[in-house]
This record gives C-alpha cells, structure tokens and sequence, in this order.
C-alpha cells in the first residue's frame, strides 16, 4: 500500500510539473515509457504485468482498456491511474497499446532460456502427495477473475490449495500421466509446471508472446507450446521445462502461420499441430524410449505407442489438406482428425495414415470440436459437438460421418462434456441472452431432457465429471461465482464452492485416461 502511494504521489508530481504540456499533444509512448512499461515491458512484451500488444488484447474491448488504466484491477498489481492521468492521456495510451509496434516483436531461443527458472529441480521433492485425497480423483479449476487456480478433492470436494497461475490462462491444463505434475499454459506464453503432490510450481518457461495452448507427450517427457506469436511451435523437455527446439511455422510456399492449437495423439506417439494459415496439418512424433524409464516419474502408466512409422525424432510430417483448419477432435484411436474449416463453413475428416480427406461434414455455424464428446450409442461411435454461432448440437455417426441429428439449444454454446458411466452429455448456451442456462442430454434418445437455470442472470458453463462419472462441477462463470457439485444421476445441486469466476475444470482421472466424454 505504501508503495503504491509513493507511486502515485511521484506520478502527480511529474503531473503538475509537466501540466502546462498537457494542453499541447499527448505522447502516448512517453506516458506508457514513464507509467507502464515497468510492470508491462519496454517494448510491451508484458513482465510483472501482461503484454500489451494488440495480438494479446483481442479479447478486451478498447473502452474496457481505458477503464482497467483508469480504475485500475481489483486483486491485481495493476493501479489505476485516474489521479495520474488526464482522461486524455489514458485514452491516448490505450489507444497507442491497440497499434502494431513499429518493428515486429520477435522471441528467440535465447529469449526462452533466459525465462525459464526452475524452482525445484525435477527429483528433489517427496514422492508422496502430502494430502490424503485420491490423488486420481482430483480436479484443477482455473479461477478467470484473479488468475489463480483451486485444486479440489474429487470426493470431498474440499480445497487442498488455491494460487496464483500467470495471467490468463487458455486451454486445458495437462498432466502427467502418473497425475502427479501438471502443466499450465497462459495466453502470454508462460508455461507453469506445478508438483501436485507437493503443491508447489517447481520450473516455468514462456514459450512465445501470443500462446495458445500447450500439449504433453503421452509418456510425459516432453511439452509442445502453440504460438500464434512468433509463428511456432517450441518443444520443452518436460523434467525441468528446459527448451529443446523451435519449429517455425512455415508451410512448403514459404508461407507462415499461426499455429491454433497443438495436441497429443499417446496411441500414435505424436503431436498433431492445427495451422491457421497454411493448408497443412503436421505430425511430430516423439520418441518412443528403448527402456522403461521408471525412474522419472513420469512414466507409471505408459500408454504404448502404436505407430507403424518408428523413425520418431521429433521431425515434421506434413499434410497437407484441401482447406485451412482449426479446432480439432479427434476419434478415440486417433486414427482420423475432424478439424473446423476456415470462415464457420464447416468440417472435414482427414484420415491421419493416409493424409487424405475422407470426409466433409454439414457442419456451419462454428462447430467447436474442440469440445465434442463421443459415445456408443446401439453400437456405433457418435460425436457431438456445440456451435459457436448457432443454437444447436450436432450429432454425427462416426462410422459412415453421417449427421444423425441436429439438436436445436437456447443458444449457441462453448463446452460440451458426457462421461462413459453417464446416461447424459451436458452443454451450456454460452452465447445470448439464456448463458445463465445449462441443457442436459440423453445420450440415447438425443433429447434434451432438462435445462437447469442454477443462478439466473449469471453464465453457467463447463462442465466435468469425477473419475466415476457420478458427480459433476458446473461453473458460474461469475466474479460472484461458484462452482456447483451435481448428482450425475439425479441431477440434483450438491453443493456450491464460491469462486472467482472459475472457467474450465479438470479431472486427473479423466484427463489421463483421455475419457470419452470429455476434452484431452
Ligand atoms: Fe478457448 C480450450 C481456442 C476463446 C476458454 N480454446 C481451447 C482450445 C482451443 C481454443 C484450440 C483447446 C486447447 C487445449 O485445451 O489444449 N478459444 C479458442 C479460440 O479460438 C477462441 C474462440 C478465441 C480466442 O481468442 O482464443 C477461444 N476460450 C475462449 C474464451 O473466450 C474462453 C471462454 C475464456 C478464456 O479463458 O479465454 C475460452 N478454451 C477455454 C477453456 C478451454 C479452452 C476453459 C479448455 C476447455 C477444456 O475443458 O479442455
């Protein structure tokens, strides 16, 4: 607090010291030199505080912008400035932040060793967890509102321990398969890699300035980040997150791209990488070691690797495909990709062996696969995923890629979830005015069969299961927010845990046994 008064009070000295400048033209750089870049970077690559880049601001609106630098963040480090800057000069500054630097940002090797620490240095914790919880049937919940995240007892539901996580995490966190470390990754690029067992991050690395989603191998040893800034992939060993290599994005026309998404495909021993702006699809196998390698950790369960191509080193295999995709699902064996055209068109079916498109799927209005779940339904393999930009579910035979049903919603919806030992899928109405809803399906008959309105007014969203598909979390994705317990059966509310805006929830059980029904 004292600090931060000094702070301010030295602010309005330099404020009334240059008033009389204030009547000529503001310069939003120096204003973000004197006042932002100590927390925000010299050249806006973020440090204590975000990148301020326009890439990394998408999803603030730039009114808002002004706001955060007037009022300030509740719960942050960031003040707000109002008794510093004239109104003015907080405008001209979240307008300048909005512009593309002069010269494009770049993010080197060297830049990625330089930020990667290790706290605790692979080996030198206790091996046991410290808690006496199921330590397979724990959740992670990633708390939006003050950047930090809950771990729960998947049974009791009690809180085992809330921190700090990096700005604005994205994406599911991944574990490792023996559920004991987990890897978080942060829309700035930062990856956390946090001790379960020990509640402690224990080594973190920013892979990039505008990440999107990070991937863990199958047998846990190594960690791929997506870039959409620079246009990369970076590969991690996963032991101490130390960087092993950079792949530039670079289609076979020389052209680069943003990468949307990286995934791990454990059944054929490889990354699956989505590029957003070349007609390509790449594959990076990793290594299948000649020897268990017990003595990691990491490897307690290791799912065999299955692939017939056994030259894994870590090299690219292009595919290319008749259009640009993006959001991938994938099917249980991972033998085929379902990944969403560009533009909300639709989908198409690429069959990973042999690269060739097998299918398209009728799938307009921004299928988002990247949240379907599948299941058995009278012995065939069904997916359903929800729509971005429109009020519906789409039901599709996975044996012929037939659309069985289209199931109309309240609303367009964001996440989807089922686990195998439910009767039900579950899907929130994300967009529109019912976001306070949530519809439950039966798997069977594919009809809705209840819509719950568990705090009207407030979004209800995501969804995910225990281990034993009995109880569920659904969140209130709200700074008065809570995550609520369900009977999976019954559909009657448990429990609510308030929280600070919690987003997505994840369950070790189910994340390294890559459920059906939910998202991996
Ligand atoms: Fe996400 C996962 C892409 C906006 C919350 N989101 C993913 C994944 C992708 C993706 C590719 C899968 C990665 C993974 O889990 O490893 N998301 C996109 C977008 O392209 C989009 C539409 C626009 C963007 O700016 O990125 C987008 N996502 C959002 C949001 O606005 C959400 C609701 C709030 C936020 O935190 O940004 C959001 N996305 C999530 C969550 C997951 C996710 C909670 C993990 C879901 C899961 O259960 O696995």
């Amino acid at each position: 607090m004292v600090k931060r008064g000094v702070i301010r009070l030295l602010s309005l000295s330099v404020l009334l010291l240059s008033w009389p400048a204030l009547a000529e033209q503001v310069d939003p750089e120096a204003l973000y030199q004197t006042h932002c870049a100590s927390c925000h970077g010299i050249d806006r690559l973020g440090g204590m505080g975000p990148a301020l880049l326009p890439g990394n601001l998408s999803r603030l609106k730039q009114d808002e912008a002004i706001e955060v630098i007037r009022e300030g963040r509740p719960a942050t480090q960031m003040m707000g400035f109002d008794d510093v800057l004239a109104p003015a000069e907080s405008e001209a500054v979240a307008k300048w932040i909005y512009t593309p630097p002069e010269a494009p940002p770049t993010w080197t090797m060297a830049d990625i060793k330089q930020s990667h620490a290790v706290m605790h240095p692979f080996g030198s914790l206790p091996e046991a967890p410290t808690f006496d919880a199921d330590p397979l049937n724990l959740f992670l919940v990633v708390e939006t509102g003050d950047h930090h995240v809950s771990l729960l007892d998947g049974d009791t539901f009690e809180r085992i321990d809330r921190f700090p996580s990096r700005y604005a995490l994205h994406g599911g966190p991944k574990y490792t398969p023996d559920g004991r470390y987990v890897f978080f990754g942060s829309r700035d690029g930062w990856i956390s890699k946090y001790d379960i067992y020990n509640q402690k991050m224990v080594a973190e690395v920013r892979a990039g300035i505008n990440m999107r989603n990070i991937a863990v191998s199958g047998d846990g040893r190594y960690v791929m980040a997506a870039n959409y800034l620079p246009h990369s992939l970076v590969l991690f060993d996963a032991h101490n997150l130390a960087p092993m290599k950079i792949y530039p994005a670079k289609g076979e026309n020389g052209d680069t791209s943003r990468v949307s998404a990286v995934y791990a495909a454990p059944p054929r021993g490889s990354f699956i990488a989505a590029l957003k702006d070349i007609k390509e699809v790449w594959e990076i196998p990793w290594p299948v070691p000649t020897s268990p390698v017990v003595s990691t950790g990491h490897m307690k369960e290791p799912i065999e690797a299955q692939r017939s191509h056994d030259t894994a080193n870590f090299d690219v295999r292009r595919i290319t495909v008749p259009d640009y995709l993006d959001d991938f699902f994938f099917d249980p064996e991972y033998r085929h990709v379902i990944g969403a055209a560009r533009g909300g068109k639709g989908a198409m079916v690429v069959d990973l062996d042999s690269g060739n498109k097998v299918a398209d799927l009728p799938l307009a209005g921004m299928p988002h696969l990247g949240s379907g779940v599948s299941w058995m339904l009278d012995g065939r393999r069904v997916m359903a995923i929800p729509h971005l930009t429109k009020g519906a579910v789409s039901i599709i035979d996975m044996s012929d890629w037939s659309l069985i049903k289209t199931l109309e919603t309240q609303g367009p919806g964001f996440f989807m979830r089922s686990h195998e030992n439910s009767p039900y899928a579950w899907v929130d109405v994300f967009f529109g005015p019912n976001s306070d809803k949530v519809h439950v399906i039966d798997k069977k008959t594919l009809e809705i069969v209840k819509t719950l309105t568990p705090a009207p007014g407030k979004v209800a969203a995501h969804v995910e299961f225990d281990r034993y598909g009995e109880k569920l979390l659904l969140s209130l994705w709200d700074r008065d927010g809570a995550v609520i317990v369900y009977d999976a059966q019954t559909l009657e509310e448990l429990q609510r845990i308030p929280m600070d805006k919690p987003s997505g929830k994840y369950n070790v059980w189910n994340k390294t046994r890559y459920e059906e029904g939910t998202s991996h």
